[in-house]
C-alpha cells in the first residue's frame, strides 16, 4: 500500500547524501542564475563580497545573503525577475497594497515543479486518479486554489474546482458528486463539517476521505475535531506566495511534521535576531533557497515562520527532512481567515481616511470562523458626531480597509483617549484565538 503513496517515488525516497549532492549541484547553479540575472541580488553579493565561485555546494549556502521582505518591496514589481518577461506565463500573489504586496513570476517549467510538489502532498494523502479532489482553496491571484487544482491534474483526480465560500454548493457538490479529497484551509474544513452536521450528516455519510488543510496556523486538538466530522484523515500542507505556494512542505500518513520538497527547497533555521545558522532540531526562523526556479528565484529567504526543523527517519520511506508547524512569526504579520494582515496596512489607511493611528485590532475564532475587529479612536471632532453619522463612518472605513485587506473587518469608532495607551509598544494586536 504504502508503494503507491509517493508522487515521484525516486526523488521522494532519496539517500540523504544523494538528495545533498543534488542539492549542491542546483544550488551552485541557482546561485549563478540569480548574479548574472538579478542586479538586485548581484548588488547584494557584491556587497557582501560574495561571487558565484565561492559557492561550491550547500556547505558554501551561509555566506549568501539573506532576502527579506523589504527586498521583495524595494524591487516591486519586476526587480527581482530572473528571466525576460517574455518567458514568464503567470503571476500570483498576496493580498496587499503596492508596497505590501508580494508577486511572484512563473515560466512554464516553474508552474509544471509547482504543481509536481502539489501532487507529492496529494498523493501522500492517499490521492490517486480514482478520486475526486474539491479544491475549495481561493482561486485567483491567491495560490491556493491553482496550486492545488494543477497537483490534481497532475495526480489525474477528478478536480472539482470550487474556490472558496458558498457553502451550500460545497456541499451539494461534495455530495452529489462523491468529493474523497477536501483541499480548503483548516477553518473554512471546521467549518464546513459543522454545516454538515447541522444539515444531520454523520461522518460515515460524508465521502470524503482525507482533507489537505493548510495557509494557517492550525492546532492538533482542530485536527482531531475536523477528523472526527468529517470522517477523514487530515493533511497539513504549508507554503508560501513568495516561494511558488503550497506544496514546499506536506504531510505523509504520519502526520509528525511535514516533509519539505529538499530537491526543490533547501532550507535552514536561523536566530532571528543575529541572523546566526542554528544547528537542526533547534528552533529558529524558517529560511528558503530555491534550487530549480526560472522566474522568481530566491536565494535565503527570511520567512519569518518559527519553527524546527527534523531528519529523523520517517516511516513512510521519505527522506526528506520535515518542518514541524509552524509555532508563530518573528514580524508582526496575522493570518486572518486564511489573509495574511500586518497592522502597518490598517495604520495606511487610517491615516489615508483622516484618522490618528490610535486604534487595536482584536481577533478571535467563533464557531471556527475567525473575526476580525478594529477600535480606532474618534478625533474629538467626529465624536460629537449623530450616531447614524458614526455608523456611517464606520461603514466607509470597513470599505477603505477591505480594499487594502482583501477582507471584511467590523469596525468600531470609540472615544477620543479610549484606548488604552501603554507605556512601551503600543499593544495593537489582541489575538484570542489559540491556535499554537
Ligand atoms: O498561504 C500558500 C498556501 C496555500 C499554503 C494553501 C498552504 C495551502 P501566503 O498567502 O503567501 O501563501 O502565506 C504564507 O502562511 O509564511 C505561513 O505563515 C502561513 N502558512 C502557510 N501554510 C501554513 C500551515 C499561502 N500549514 C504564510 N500552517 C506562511 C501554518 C501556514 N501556517
Amino acid at each position: 500500500m504504502e508503494e503507491q503513496r509517493y508522487y515521484q517515488k525516486e526523488i521522494e525516497t532519496m539517500p540523504v547524501d544523494e538528495l545533498k549532492k543534488l542539492q549542491s549541484e542546483k544550488l551552485v547553479k541557482q546561485v549563478k542564475h540569480v548574479y548574472e540575472n538579478v542586479p538586485y541580488y548581484r548588488a547584494l553579493m557584491d556587497e557582501k563580497g560574495v561571487k558565484p565561485e565561492d559557492i561550491h555546494g550547500i556547505e558554501d549556502l551561509h555566506l549568501l545573503p539573506f532576502l527579506t521582505k523589504s527586498d521583495l518591496r524595494d524591487a516591486y514589481p519586476y526587480g527581482l525577475l530572473a528571466v525576460p518577461l517574455e518567458d514568464c506565463v503567470r503571476i500570483q500573489s498576496t493580498s496587499g497594497t503596492t508596497g505590501r504586496r508580494v508577486v511572484a513570476f512563473y515560466t512554464q517549467k516553474d508552474v509544471d515543479l509547482w504543481e509536481d510538489c502539489c501532487a507529492r502532498a496529494i498523493v501522500a494523502a492517499g490521492g490517486t486518479k480514482q478520486d475526486v479532489c474539491q479544491v475549495a482553496y481561493g482561486y485567483g491571484l491567491f495560490t491556493g486554489g491553482p496550486g492545488l487544482n494543477g497537483g490534481s491534474h497532475r495526480v489525474g483526480c477528478l478536480t472539482l474546482p470550487m474556490s472558496s465560500g458558498n457553502t451550500e454548493r460545497q456541499i451539494q457538490f461534495m455530495t452529489d458528486l462523491n468529493a474523497t479529497i477536501l483541499c480548503c484551509t483548516p477553518s473554512y474544513a471546521a467549518y464546513l463539517g459543522e454545516s454538515l452536521v447541522e444539515k444531520g450528516y454523520k461522518p460515515e455519510d460524508i465521502p470524503l476521505k482525507a482533507g489537505i488543510f493548510g495557509a494557517e496556523p492550525w492546532t492538533e486538538e482542530m485536527r482531531q475535531g475536523i477528523e472526527k466530522t468529517l470522517g477523514i484523515k487530515a493533511y497539513d500542507i504549508y507554503g508560501l506566495t513568495e516561494t511558488s505556494g503550497p506544496g514546499v512542505a506536506f504531510e505523509c500518513c504520519e502526520q509528525s511534521g511535514m516533509h519539505i520538497n529538499e530537491d526543490h527547497f533547501l532550507a535552514e533555521i536561523i536566530d532571528p535576531d543575529t541572523g546566526e545558522v542554528l544547528p537542526e532540531g533547534s528552533k529558529g526562523e524558517l529560511v528558503f533557497t530555491s534550487l530549480d526556479k526560472e522566474a522568481f528565484p530566491l536565494l535565503r529567504y527570511r520567512t519569518r515562520d518559527i519553527c524546527v526543523l527534523s531528519r529523523k527517519p520517517c516511516s513512510c520511506g521519505r527522506t526528506h527532512i520535515k518542518m514541524s508547524k509552524p509555532m508563530g512569526r518573528s514580524d508582526d504579520m496575522l493570518i486572518i481567515r486564511g489573509v495574511n494582515v500586518f497592522p502597518s496596512q490598517i495604520e495606511t489607511v487610517l491615516l489615508n481616511e483622516g484618522y490618528q493611528p490610535n486604534y487595536q485590532i482584536v481577533v478571535d475564532r467563533v464557531n471556527n470562523t475567525d473575526t476580525f475587529d478594529v477600535n480606532v479612536e474618534m478625533s474629538p471632532e467626529q465624536f460629537s458626531d449623530t450616531v447614524s453619522g458614526v455608523t456611517a463612518l464606520e461603514k466607509s472605513l470597513a470599505g477603505a480597509l477591505k480594499t487594502m485587506l482583501g477582507i471584511n473587518p467590523t469596525v468600531h469608532l470609540v472615544a477620543p483617549k479610549s484606548i488604552t495607551r501603554s507605556e512601551g509598544k503600543a499593544v495593537r494586536i489582541i489575538d484570542k484565538r489559540k491556535l499554537i
